[in-house]
């Protein structure tokens, strides 16, 4: 069997999206995402000039050899670009060689492990007042998991708050990176009171996530864990930035808050000390991201001893191809925690058609051959690229912070 061409195509259906398609001389052909939030177009150099030429007419069934071809092969190793490249490569080979056996992928990868997917959706509002309603609807669409983020008062931007419509948020936004401004003391004092106030509302049962993004020091985020435990968080996410894994040593030292990281991440590398020093609960890596269903694989064995369970990144700009890849993923992966799950547009489900869907907290997959998800590339062309940035973010004193 060969590839006998691949091409890569970028459509702008209410955000940005990359998408590969592999085609082979047995007429089967596969898909793959490649989205990375406000660096597209570097993707797709990195695919078009780089990794295409060097699939054609390679064997599409050799997954891990084309997988270690690319990364070993690439003397400037690993990074989001790189591993997005490669990553939408193995989606879309592990889509073939499931279409060829004529099974839906979580089969190929020990069948399923569980009766359902459990996810979580995002509520936010801009006062507790909002996020308790918000939360209330979600409960009642029978979500059992819900990320709660809410502006701070007397913080200018606070993350994951969105405007308008409340189901969408789509931080990119901009054609040149938006300024925004953050304030930690404010946040940490303001956050426990939001989740005191749902506790009281809901009970104790929902489970509630919450999203630092980043912005809290090690010893910050240690007392923010302090605070919010006796409201009993699912998870606190991205407590720090994690470049400095070890630097969760010191919030693990001080609170019992189960700790998720690594939406960000592209390898298993990032995340070795934070798995086997047993420094966080959940680990993020996406498909998209994080080399494919073959490199998330080998994360998830890693983290598998280690009692840290998966929680893939599931945002609205990873596209359904990306969501499919993790779907199946979840249902046959043994240490699952649980998957984020933003519901796309209309808009964009009708570029991207997929077999999946959401019941009562819970996704499920159609069995259909490979991962269901494909790309309806006449409705991708009515959606020219359109450059976008993420945010940038400063203290209020104008210093550089993590956004
Ligand atoms: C999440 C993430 C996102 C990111 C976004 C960046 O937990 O879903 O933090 O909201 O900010 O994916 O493009
Ligand atoms: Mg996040």
């Amino acid at each position: 069997m060969k590839i006998t061409n691949a091409k890569v195509i970028v459509s702008c259906p209410d955000r940005n999206f990359v998408t590969l398609k592999i085609n082979t001389d047995e007429g089967v052909y596969g898909i793959g995402d490649a989205t990375v939030n406000g660096r597209e177009l570097a993707v797709v150099a990195y695919l078009e000039e780089h990794l295409i030429p060097c699939l054609i007419g390679k064997d599409p069934q050799n997954i891990e050899d084309i997988w270690q071809y690319f990364y070993k092969g690439a003397y400037w190793r690993r990074g989001p670009i790189t591993m997005a490249a490669i990553s939408a490569v193995d989606v879309a080979l592990w889509d073939i060689k499931a279409k060829m056996a004529g099974l839906p992928l979580y089969q190929l990868l020990g069948g399923k492990s569980r009766n359902g997917i459990l996810v979580y959706g995002h509520a936010n509002g801009s006062n507790t007042e909002e996020v308790v309603e918000q939360v209330g609807q979600y409960l009642e669409k029978g979500y059992k998991a819900i990320r709660v983020q809410c502006s701070v008062p007397g913080v200018q931007d606070s993350y994951g708050v969105s405007s308008k419509d409340k189901t969408f948020y789509e931080p990119a936004s901009s054609d040149l990176p938006t300024e925004c401004s953050w304030n930690s003391s404010k946040y940490v004092q303001f956050i426990p009171g939001v989740f005191a106030k749902l506790r009281d509302t809901y009970g104790y049962e929902p489970e509630f996530l919450h999203d630092v993004h980043h912005r809290l020091t090690p010893i910050q985020a240690a007392h923010l864990g302090k605070l919010l435990e006796p409201y009993r968080l699912f998870w606190l996410e991205d407590a720090v930035p994690a470049e400095l894994q070890e630097g969760f040593r010191i919030i693990r030292k001080h609170t019992t808050i189960p700790l998720a990281v690594g939406e960000v991440f592209n390898s298993i590398f990032d995340c070795t000390t934070l798995i086997t020093e047993q420094l966080i609960d959940y680990i993020r890596t996406t498909a998209t991201h994080a080399g494919g269903i073959t490199g998330i694989r080998k994360i998830a064995a890693l983290a598998e001893p280690f009692h840290v369970k998966t929680a893939c990144h599931g945002p609205t700009d990873i596209s359904p191809v990306g969501m499919a890849a993790c779907l199946h993923f979840d249902l046959a992966v043994p240490n699952f925690g649980i998957q984020e799950f933003m519901l796309h547009t209309e808009k964009i489900n009708d570029v991207f058609p997929n077999q999946y869907q959401l019941n009562n907290g819970y996704a499920s997959l159609n069995d259909v051959p490979g991962h269901g998800a494909d790309i309806d590339e006449k409705q991708a062309a009515k959606y020219p690229y359109q450059r976008k940035f993420l945010p940038v973010n400063r203290l209020e004193d104008g210093t550089m912070w993590s956004w």
